[in-house]
């Protein structure tokens, strides 16, 4: 009889085979036809799954948040000095996606990580802040640059009212939020922050919408979900930033000398 050739690679999120384009069993027309939005497509191609609708409202809802925060952070930076070096699209989007870690953007999956131990080890806000501090840890999804208690971050406060109003349970948030109380008192810019409410948030919705079993919730945060989650949503900024230097044929640019400290063998020039 036909033996069959081992195959090489297992793929199971799209089949583009047949007649019609799959995604994770469902057609390309129908994912139109039931209006599934992209955070239905996200759910279907991350997760292989349908999700609740304030599920897939939430993913939209982050991607919108994080498309940008501005010229000044890390990334957008890179992408714009990337783009005025005269480099392509691709070059400048990845130069900016390569700032993407734990100090900027990159702290969801640190967060979800870190806040998910404190829920389920049964400490308090206050006992998980010192655990962090006893093992020299800064706190994933805590502190930022220029929010603080006294000029809130508005998307966080935008996360925390749909969290609180659609999600059926969310207790990593609430530890989270306990947390920032704890945290705050030591500094006012020391704030949930944007990566930290979503990441607590996206435990919740893991956890609690019926959708995942508990190790595979586990295996989808270990996997680093959330930092794609940033990462996809903040490419629509960079990209932006990148059209935006073109259109303004801005040219090749060079940080001003006097703004850098040079130190070379005791030798040193501001
Ligand atoms: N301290 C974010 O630092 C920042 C502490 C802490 C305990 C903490 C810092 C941090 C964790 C990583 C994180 C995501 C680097 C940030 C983002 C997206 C963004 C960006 C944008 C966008 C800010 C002063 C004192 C020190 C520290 C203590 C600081 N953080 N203690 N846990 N987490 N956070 N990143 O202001 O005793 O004086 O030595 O690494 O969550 O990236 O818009 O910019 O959308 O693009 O420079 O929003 O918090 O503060 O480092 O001078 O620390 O606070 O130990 O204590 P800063 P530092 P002490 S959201």
């Amino acid at each position: 009889g036909l033996i069959r050739k081992p195959a090489a690679f297992i793929s199971t999120i799209s089949d583009e085979r047949g007649q019609e384009l799959m995604y994770a069993g469902m057609r390309i027309s129908d994912v139109f036809k039931e209006n599934i939005g992209i955070g239905g497509v996200i759910s279907l191609l991350w997760f292989k799954r349908r999700l609740p609708e304030y599920a897939t409202k939430f993913i939209e809802m982050v991607l919108q948040l994080t498309a940008d925060h501005g010229p000044a952070v890390s990334g957008a930076m890179n992408t714009i000095i990337t783009a005025r070096a005269g480099k392509d699209l691709i070059s400048s989007l990845v130069a900016g996606l390569l700032t993407i870690g734990d100090r900027f953007g990159g702290a969801l999956d640190g967060a979800a990580a870190e806040f998910s131990r404190g829920v389920n080890s049964g400490l308090s806000p206050r006992e998980f802040v010192d655990s962090m501090r006893k093992q020299n840890k800064l706190i994933p999804g805590i502190g930022h640059k220029i929010k603080s208690k006294t000029n809130p971050d508005l998307r966080v406060v935008l996360v925390v009212d749909y969290v609180k109003k659609h999600f059926p349970s969310h207790r990593t948030l609430d530890f989270a939020l306990a947390v920032e109380d704890v945290t705050t008192q030591k500094s006012s810019t020391l704030i949930l922050n944007v990566d930290g409410a979503i990441a607590a948030s996206f435990c919740d919705l893991l956890t609690g919408c019926g959708a995942f079993t508990e190790e595979e919730a586990t295996e989808y945060l270990r996997n680093g979900t959330l930092n794609g989650l940033f990462v996809l949503g903040r490419s629509m900024g960079f990209i932006g930033h990148y059209l935006d230097q073109k259109m303004l044929k801005q040219p090749l640019y060079r940080h001003p000398a006097d703004d850098i400290f040079v130190m070379m063998g005791g030798n040193e020039r501001t």
